[in-house]
């Protein structure tokens, strides 16, 4: 099955999810997962939006919450849909990641019992021990684009279909 055909026997709205990428100059804050889903990967920080939470006010709950800073002017890049139909039982791994990146924020950084985070430059970003979507599209937020994308997985978490466009809005 592809996305497409997939897409088109979905009938439940994706659940939203958050990602927010902290940027200093040629530096993101990147934090390794301590727990849950997606452990032992580098990634942005972020989780559920909760129902009638608006996407923004969920990407500043959860960056408080696993790093501990308050992030300002944040500006949304990005917004991925995350197919995972091989484990359905149905629930809980399809999601929408609305991506946001961020160089204002209030306090520093702290390793929390979710996230222990990390600075990294650009030319150094450990995608080896990421999510293998990320070194298609994190490349391209970072040179300043906007990306709409879907990706769907197999079991062993491997791409098998993906759609990727580039946008002035997302
Ligand atoms: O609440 P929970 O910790 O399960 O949220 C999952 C986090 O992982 C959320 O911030 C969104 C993010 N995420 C995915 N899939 C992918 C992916 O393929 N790449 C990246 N970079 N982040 C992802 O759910």
């Amino acid at each position: 099955m592809n996305i497409k055909e997939y897409e088109a026997a979905l009938n439940e709205p994706l659940r939203h999810v958050t990602l927010t990428l902290l940027l200093d100059n040629n530096r993101i804050l990147l934090a390794m997962k301590k727990r849950g889903f997606g452990v032992g990967k580098w990634n942005g920080v972020g989780g559920k939006t909760d129902l009638g939470e608006s996407d923004l006010d969920a990407a500043i709950r959860e960056t408080e919450e696993e790093i501990g800073v308050t992030p300002e002017n944040l500006e949304k890049v990005c917004v991925i849909n995350f197919y995972h139909p091989q484990n359905l039982d149905g629930k809980g791994l399809n999601q929408q990641v609305h991506v946001f990146i961020v160089r204002d924020w209030i306090g520093d950084p702290i390793e929390t019992e979710e996230m222990k985070p990390q600075w990294f430059i650009f030319d150094d970003i450990p995608y080896k021990d990421m999510w293998w979507d990320d070194e298609i599209w994190f490349p391209i937020i970072l040179s300043g684009s906007k990306v709409k994308a879907s990706f769907m997985f197999d079991e062993n978490e491997n791409i098998i279909d993906q759609i990727l466009e580039i946008v002035d809005e997302v």
